[in-house]
């Protein structure tokens, strides 16, 4: 059958109708359906041994473009409906988008689940199929509320699948229910995301926005991703997640290799298990008991096969990020991992006295990356900076004991969504001048470097950059209701909302611009400043700050004076699919963390790959990026982060010592409080946010904030050399080459995972 008679077919299934008659709806749904069908088709990856990735979060964004490109069908399918008058484009905004993620981290799991099955390799996603996923922010009185996500409908990219497992928590019993998503590589078949649901799930008991009582967990165990958990009950709901997940992950695991014949003595030679973060743990345990108890292991010969087959990636260095759990919670959730994870404390006592490296602490509590070091082969970090500093700080007791364990692997993002779907033109462009090899072998983008001095291909680079920013500024218009203008410079910061990223910093800069247009000193060219971003509703600084950038916006985009020259905007509800019309349209990317604190960061890749021009810290992967195009490609700025280091180790950091020593920045902070903010805002919300940043600034926003202003002000004096920005857009793209995803797998495999 052709691919239109496939379409005509489900058109007709569905809703009775010829293609030229049904709406987006109809016809999002029509070739959703075509779609599944071609993967039903494909083979599944096979091979003696499988990498399962197991992770709290998979943000997989819309598929359906994604799918059809992998497919090799999008062009087709784009022109059929084209002739029949529809555009694809239109009816891939009908698609619902899941949120089973919080930012990067869950981001990268699905860039990674791409790039697997892209290079033909057998390995499968395993996580939870969240109801309502993370919110959906909504803005309300320049403020930030949540309401729930609903992405499932009945018809859908999940497959109820026959699998269902008992989940034992204690005495109390759950049942599970797995839904499969089919993951198809880039001309190669097919893996499994498997995410678990829970039989007895209540969507009925959300109240308002995103409440619900935390206690009923045979109800709610899958609603949400992380709610909020600045209370008992929600830490105790995590723990409840997690050994779900990992109870039904081992089950899978299990019951796939046995059905292969394999012996479960040599797991290890036919399954790795990557922990993605601390978040799924629980699964060393959880393993090493099942063994011991019901597959007739020894302790010894448990804890050996499983300690071969588990590796764990770090993702943070950021204390309040590492999870410990109170061994009271895991008393009362999961009280028979107990005895195992004692017994594996009391193997790390009897080896090492180091409190350091303790599993199980003085206050009774359990360090969860700590039984992944011990216990498991391989530890990475995922950037060259952030190993490091896993390595000579973070870890460094671990690293002492296991320097062999320790590696690094610089993360990537997958080509496929971040260039061929989010930005057709520039890979059309491409295309025409360095041939489609680059589609599989990214490498193959440095060839763009021969046409550094061409001036039609600059140009043409150029008009795409332009392009996609009257595009954004129209889409901005519709959603948000504000103007933009393309012939501004558009700056973005768009990440998840934390003090340590620093989008105050951002915040204190756009108000001493609005200081200076106000003293008559206008910027040459008009600047947007966009941001995106969602804070956790426990989070009541990274709130504040929400609140302040709502508040600018408002005070800025209002001011006959000043919006002419300058605009904020903050987009609502920021996403995977939000993030695939910023990212193209962007001239500035905004990757300003505190030194030392951002592992990696990915969206830094995304923006570069699009013609972005970095303005960044030494920090995360920003470090590799200045390697690869060199000091006249980016914009550095801030202490290093040994000196960062250094201010925490010897408590010398005080921020009203910047405050008081500068005009500028006195000026820029006393506004958060001024008369003019306090019209628009919440004294409450502004108070705090400007106490917090005199009298603690934990994430030393003052300490970069003038070098911050002065580089700013040079990379948008330097846009003005429209020859030279464009040499530096293309630079950008031609060594992004490096941070493909494909690249990333490929070395998790060889040093790794070895599947091959
Ligand atoms: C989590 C939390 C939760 C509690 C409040 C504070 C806090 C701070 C940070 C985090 C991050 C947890 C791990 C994480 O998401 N790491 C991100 O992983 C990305 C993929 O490796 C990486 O690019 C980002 O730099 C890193 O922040």
């Amino acid at each position: 059958m052709t691919l239109e008679e496939r379409l005509q077919k489900w058109a007709q299934t569905l809703y009775q109708k010829e293609i030229a008659d049904c709406d987006s709806q109809e016809l999002y749904y029509a070739i959703l359906n075509v779609t599944k069908d071609l993967m039903a088709e494909k083979s599944v990856i096979g091979g003696e041994k499988k990498v399962y990735y197991i992770s709290a979060e998979f943000l997989i964004g819309k598929l359906l473009s994604n799918n059809l490109i992998n497919l090799q069908v999008y062009g087709e399918m784009e022109q059929i409906l084209a002739s029949k008058g529809k555009s694809l484009a239109e009816i891939e905004e009908a698609e619902p988008e899941p949120s089973l993620g919080n930012g990067g981290l869950g981001r990268l799991a699905a860039c990674f689940l791409d790039s697997i099955a892209s290079l033909g390799l057998p390995g499968d996603g395993i996580g939870l199929n969240y109801h309502f996923g993370l919110f959906k922010q909504v803005f309300q009185d320049n403020l930030q509320t949540a309401e729930k996500n609903e992405w499932i409908e009945k018809q859908s990219w999940l497959t109820r699948t026959d699998t269902s497992y008992t989940v034992m928590f204690g005495k109390n019993k759950v049942k599970s229910r797995l839904y499969d998503i089919d993951v198809v590589g880039y001309e190669k078949g097919i893996n499994k995301l498997h995410l678990f649901d829970i039989e007895s799930v209540d969507e009925s008991i959300v109240e308002e926005g995103i409440d619900f009582d935390k206690t009923e967990i045979a109800k709610n165990l899958t609603l949400f991703l992380y709610p909020d958990d600045s209370d008992e009950a929600g830490h105790l709901l995590r723990i409840y997640q997690q050994y779900f997940m990992v109870s039904n992950g081992a089950q899978l695991i299990l019951e796939e290799l046995e059905s292969k014949g394999y012996d479960l003595h040599q797991m290890n030679e036919h399954a790795v298990i990557q922990i993605n973060d601390t978040h799924p743990t629980m699964v060393i345990p959880e393993l090493i008991r099942i063994l011991a108890q019901d597959k007739g292991f020894t302790m010894e010969e448990a804890i050996e096969v499983v300690s071969k087959t588990c590796a764990y990636t770090n993702h943070t260095i950021l204390a309040e990020a590492l999870e410990k759990w109170p061994l009271a919670y895991l008393e009362k959730v999961v009280p028979q991992l107990v005895p195992v994870i004692k017994e594996l404390d009391k193997r790390v006592r009897a080896k090492y006295t180091d409190e350091k490296v303790q599993i199980i602490d003085g206050n009774e509590r359990v360090h969860m990356a700590h039984i992944d070091i011990h216990y498991g082969f391989s530890v990475n970090g995922v950037a060259a900076i952030h190993t490091e500093i896993l390595k000579e700080t973070e870890l460094n007791a671990f690293y002492s004991i296991y320097p062999a364990k320790f590696n690094n692997k610089t993360n990537g993002i997958t080509f496929r969504r971040w260039l061929l779907s989010c930005n057709k033109e520039l890979t059309a462009l491409l295309e025409e001048k360095i041939g489609s090899g680059f589609k599989k072998d990214a490498a193959q983008l440095e060839k763009l470097l021969e046409y550094k001095d061409d001036e039609a291909t600059l140009d043409a680079i150029a008009a795409i950059k332009r392009e996609k920013k009257e595009a954004l500024a129209s889409y901005i218009q519709e959603k948000e209701g504000v103007e933009l203008n393309p012939d501004s410079i558009f700056d973005i910061q768009v990440k998840r909302l934390h003090e340590y990223k620093r989008q105050q910093m951002n915040a204190l800069y756009i108000i001493h611009k609005y200081l200076e247009i106000k003293k008559g000193k206008i910027p040459k060219r008009p600047i947007t400043f966009i941001f995106g971003a969602k804070a956790a509703p426990a989070y009541v600084i990274a709130q504040d700050i929400i609140h302040l950038i709502l508040v600018l916006q408002e005070i800025v985009n209002k001011d006959p004076d000043v919006a002419p020259h300058m605009k904020v905007v903050m987009v609502e509800n920021y996403n995977v699919s939000y993030a695939e019309k910023l990212i193209p349209a962007c001239d500035i990317s905004e990757q300003i963390s505190l030194a030392s604190k951002e592992a990696s960061g990915t969206g830094n890749m995304k923006f570069m790959l699009n013609g972005a021009v970095t303005l960044g810290t030494s920090d995360g992967a920003n470090v590799e990026i200045h390697e690869l195009v060199g000091d006249d490609n980016i914009y550095i700025f801030g202490e290093k982060s040994d000196a960062v280091i250094a201010h925490y180790a010897n408590a010398d950091y005080k921020s009203r010592k910047y405050y008081r020593n500068s005009k500028v920045i006195k000026e820029a902070v006393d506004f958060i409080v001024g008369e003019q903010a306090m019209a628009v805002g919440h004294k409450e919300n502004l108070e705090r946010l400007y106490k917090e940043l005199l009298n603690k600034d934990w994430f030393m926003t003052l300490l970069d904030l003038r070098d911050y202003i002065k580089v700013k002000d040079r990379a948008f004096k330097d846009y003005e050399d429209r020859a030279k920005w464009k040499r530096m857009s293309l630079v950008n793209i031609a060594k992004a080459g490096f941070f493909s995803s494909d690249r990333t797998i490929a070395e998790y495999n060889e040093d790794i995972w070895k599947l091959k």
